[in-house]
């Protein structure tokens, strides 16, 4: 598959790099590079030999939200069909960790698409924001969801109300970022962290992620069930024979995920 605005790389340790690459418009989020975007996550979900994916911008962009241009004559029907603004759940059902790599403006989609990632690793340079309400609507992509249950409901109502953006340090403070990084580091480290996910198991990871993502739909009790159903299930799984071998062993396992 060919793309025009992402650049699709393999990096060592079975880690999948996609960089959004529209820098004349800042990276802005239209029909196609979502749809790039969202097709590269899935032929690296597919690939036996990719263990985590890293989404990342340039240094001085990660995205500027979802492109005004494009969606300054849709009707609400238009945005409701999506015909120009592909189905960002799509990216809801990639099983494989997904990391991303944020330096620069990481505004309105571009946030959201950052904290639909199951970590974010920030340069000193990120800010993240949700300024939408400038444009008269709301985030339309987790905005006013995902990041309440990041950064909790003031900074929410201040950032999607107010336009207050965080810098980097910020949003590492309030939770929505796992690490801060010097520009000139935060890709490697990113890598480096994607390099240590993509070399366990895939399948615990995958119901590991899973099992974390459920206790954002589900009350505690039957959070709690989901992972014990998942936890028994990787005890059917040759993984988790040979990880316990391993350890008794004293020796690095050797995963088949399977
Ligand atoms: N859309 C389109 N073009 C954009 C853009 C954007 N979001 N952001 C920047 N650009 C373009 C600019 O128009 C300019 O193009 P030319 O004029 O050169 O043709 C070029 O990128 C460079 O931008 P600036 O000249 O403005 O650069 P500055 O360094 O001065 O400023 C900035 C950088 C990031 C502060 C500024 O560009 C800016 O404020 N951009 C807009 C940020 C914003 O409002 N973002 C929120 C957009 S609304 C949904 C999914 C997602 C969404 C909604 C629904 N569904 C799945 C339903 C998301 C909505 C949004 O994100």
């Amino acid at each position: 598959m060919t793309y025009q605005t992402i650049i699709v790389e393999t990096a060592e340790g079975g880690v999948g790099v996609i960089r959004m690459n529209r820098p004349k418009a800042l990276n802005a989020l239209n029909g196609q590079i979502t749809d790039e975007i969202f097709t590269a996550m899935e032929a690296f979900d597919a690939d036996e030999n990719i263990g985590c994916i890293v989404l990342t911008g340039s240094d001085r962009v990660f995205a500027a939200g979802a492109d005004i241009k494009q969606m300054a004559d849709s009707s609400a029907t238009d945005m409701m069909l999506g015909d120009d603004f592909t189905d960002w759940s799509r990216m809801s059902r990639i099983n494989k960790p997904i990391i991303a790599a944020v330096s620069g403006y990481a505004l309105g989609g571009g946030c959201e698409i950052a904290m639909m990632c199951d970590m974010i690793v920030a340069s000193e340079t990120a800010q993240f924001g949700q300024p939408e309400i400038n444009l008269g609507i709301l985030p339309g992509a987790g905005g006013t969801q995902r990041l309440t249950r990041a950064v909790g409901k003031a900074i929410a109502m201040e950032m999607c109300l107010a336009d207050r953006r965080l810098n980097a340090e910020e949003a590492a403070r309030y939770g929505l970022v796992n690490h801060v990084f010097p520009v000139e580091r935060y890709m490697d480290e990113t890598l480096a962290l994607a390099r240590k996910v993509a070399g366990m198991s895939q399948v615990a990871a995958r119901l590991t992620k899973e099992a974390i993502n459920q206790s954002f739909e589900l009350s505690l009790n039957d959070g709690l069930n989901y992972e014990k159903k998942n936890f028994y299930l990787l005890f059917g799984t040759e993984d988790r024979q040979e990880g316990m071998n391993a350890f008794i062993e004293k020796r690095k396992p050797t995963w088949k995920n399977r």
